[in-house]
């Protein structure tokens, strides 16, 4: 079985049959000279064999290529991949191959190394570059495009990407990308890693981008609106032109970097901005993402609270753009939905004043907007004061980090342990990041092998963002499919213009880049991607439970779709959700008609003697 069609979680991908490097290497030294193609009399039957064992991790389109199924290759190859063992470990043998070659980024457990790309007449040099080193390994795959593997050992397996390009030079398209790897939301750090997985793909085709090498320069935006500014124009002032921008992710930074960045005639392509500003063109004419507005879920969550019987609503939110849009709107909807909301608390640093109103106000449901920072403070103290569950449940926006409540943070005097407590019964409400159907994408990659790939591409680690790490990828094919078409239409209307052309004055060139973005559709690993005329994505929302300290999915539907959600899938204390308040009965208690007449006649016979006893005492008050 392929790993590649299969669904594999990442801690199994050990049980699953790897290439190893002895296997590699045996191919490249049974090769005496590289200049001559491999055909079958040079292949052994143990070479074969182990063709074919690779052949087993591979994914279906590479079997049936013509050099494996017949061991014959038509035609002398144009170029080979090669891979060292040093490469993976992550010895630099950069320099290697001559100047003018198109060569590619390659990834390796342990840090990117390179996969040389270089005609025949350079290999032998390479060959016995090669060979000079003990643990050298090499793969000659000729007539095959590039495409990820495992290799190694089943104890420490390598994910490779083995390459064979067209070996022309290219020219660079740069692309400036900003990524929060540190600040109020970090979750850059695995989404860079998204976009540059999404780079190698698309250099690695020669039908998209034909001739052009997309080059990625990113800085650290802090998720802050200063640092993003300051990175994008430090980025557009020095260095080549770039032709667009990818990111950011926090919404502080895309709002400031996108009204600026437009000025500079670029497109700005978000990955994780949720912000509903963000949809105002006449703010940021260039802006777009692959990220829905949090406002999406907004109806989603009233249909919810209405089928758990929840009325009285509270929310707390940072007081960030981004969270009091979501909170105005939610507002709105609840007083059209006759919906009571307790209380509306916003702080901006500490919220200890804010959290004890929520408790003075008995509020049970309690839908927060926060960043992760800042949420960590708001969980601690509800902790300290008894808002915990099964007394209160938070409702929460989806791109929250999987465990973004231990994560670790001095500022905070509260135990991962009271933070788990805290959060227990919490409801999500997101979105869908990945295809459930695993459907293949553009890239031929499927959402479950990239989350593998990802994932060792990570050191095996989870890390900040890796839940909407395929907007990263999905991100990135945008931009060179939009770019892409624009390529073909100047070349198909005759213009003396290319994409290299790029300036930041050509206002006509870069609409037309926007104007193909805005087009673009494809199948994306959260599946079928295409943009409103806001360049905003439409997409499915979900509601995902913490149920015994894991996040668990409970329904998924189309951010546009009414009607009923089954919540089947949701666990509470004692079966039934949880109540929105204190319960007030109004009880009528009624006497029998019988025993009020009794009683009535009793105190009517009790007042008629204490008069008459009081006339009795008057009348005789002088007799002694
Ligand atoms: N989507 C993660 C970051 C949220 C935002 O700042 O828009």
């Amino acid at each position: 079985m392929s790993i590649f069609s299969s669904q594999l979680h990442p801690s199994q991908v050990n049980s699953v049959p790897l290439m190893s490097s002895s296997v590699l290497s045996s191919l490249l030294l049974s090769s005496p000279d590289f200049s001559t193609p491999l055909n079958s009399a040079s292949l052994q039957s143990a070479q074969l064999s182990s063709l074919l064992r690779y052949s087993q991790v591979l994914p279906t389109p590479l079997k049936s290529s013509p050099f494996l199924s017949s061991q014959l290759h038509p035609t002398p190859p144009q170029s080979v991949a090669l891979l060292s063992s040093q490469q993976l470990v992550g010895e630099e043998r950069s320099g290697v191959v001559s100047t003018g070659l198109k060569t590619s980024t390659h990834i390796s457990r342990h840090r990117s190394s390179q996969v040389f790309c270089t005609p025949l007449k350079s290999v032998p040099l390479l060959s016995s570059l090669l060979r000079s080193r003990t643990s050298s390994m090499a793969s000659m795959l000729t007539g095959l495009k590039t495409k990820r593997a495992l290799v190694g050992s089943p104890e420490s397996p390598v994910s490779v990407m083995v390459t064979i390009l067209p070996c022309s030079p290219t020219i660079d398209l740069h692309v400036l990308g900003l990524f929060p790897i540190t600040g109020e939301w970090d979750g850059g750090q695995s989404l860079l890693t998204a976009v540059q997985m999404a780079i190698e793909d698309i250099n690695s085709r020669d039908d998209i981008l034909p001739g052009y090498n997309l080059n990625l320069t990113w800085s650290n935006s802090n998720c802050s609106a200063g640092r993003g500014i300051r990175a994008m124009t430090d980025n557009l002032y020095n260095g080549p032109t770039r032709i667009v921008i990818v990111g950011g992710a926090c919404s502080t930074v895309s709002q400031a970097t996108s009204q600026a960045s437009y000025l500079w005639n670029l497109v700005q392509v978000s990955y994780g901005s949720s912000s509903p500003a963000l949809s105002n063109k006449a703010r940021f004419p260039k802006f777009m993402r692959l990220a829905s507005a949090d406002t999406a879920v907004t109806s989603m969550r009233i249909r919810m609270f209405k089928q758990l019987g929840w009325s009285r609503v509270a929310t707390i939110y940072q007081n960030y753009e981004l969270f009091t849009l979501v909170n105005d709107n939610l507002l709105e909807e609840f007083s059209k939905e006759n919906l009571t909301v307790v209380t509306s608390e916003v702080f901006k640093n500490s919220p200890v004043t804010q959290v004890q109103r929520l408790k003075d106000k008995d509020a049970r449901i309690i839908v927060g907007g926060f960043y992760p920072e800042k949420g960590r403070h708001v969980l601690c103290e509800s902790y300290k004061i008894g808002l915990i569950y099964p007394r209160v449940i938070w409702i929460l926006i989806g791109w929250l980090n999987v465990k973004w409540y231990m994560e670790k943070d001095v500022t905070i005097d509260c135990t991962p342990d009271q933070m788990a407590r805290a959060l227990e019964g919490a409801i999500y409400t997101g979105f869908l990041y990945l295809d459930p159907f695993d459907t293949p994408t553009i890239s031929g990659l499927t959402p479950s092998e990239f989350t593998l790939h990802h994932w060792m591409r990570n050191n095996n680690k989870t890390l900040p963002g890796d839940i909407l790490a395929s907007q990263g990828y999905d991100v990135t094919w945008t931009i060179a499919l939009g770019l892409n078409a624009t390529m073909t239409t100047l070349r198909e209307t005759g213009s003396n213009k290319t994409l290299e052309d790029f300036t930041y004055t050509d206002k006509a060139l870069g609409d037309l880049i926007h104007s193909h973005m805005l087009n673009v559709s494809f199948q994306a690993l959260k599946g079928p991607v295409s943009f409103d005329k806001n360049g905003d994505l439409i997409g499915y929302v979900t509601v995902e439970q913490i149920q015994d300290g894991e996040r668990r999915m409970i329904c998924v539907v189309r951010e546009d779709q009414e009607g009923t959600l089954d919540l089947t899938l949701a666990r509470w204390e004692g079966g039934v959700p949880p109540k929105d308040g204190v319960l007030t009965y109004t009880l009528t208690l009624t006497l029998s008609p019988v025993l009020y007449g009794f009683m009535c006649t009793l105190a009517a016979l009790g007042l008629l003697a204490s008069i008459a006893f009081l006339f009795f005492n008057i009348y005789n008050r002088k007799v002694k």
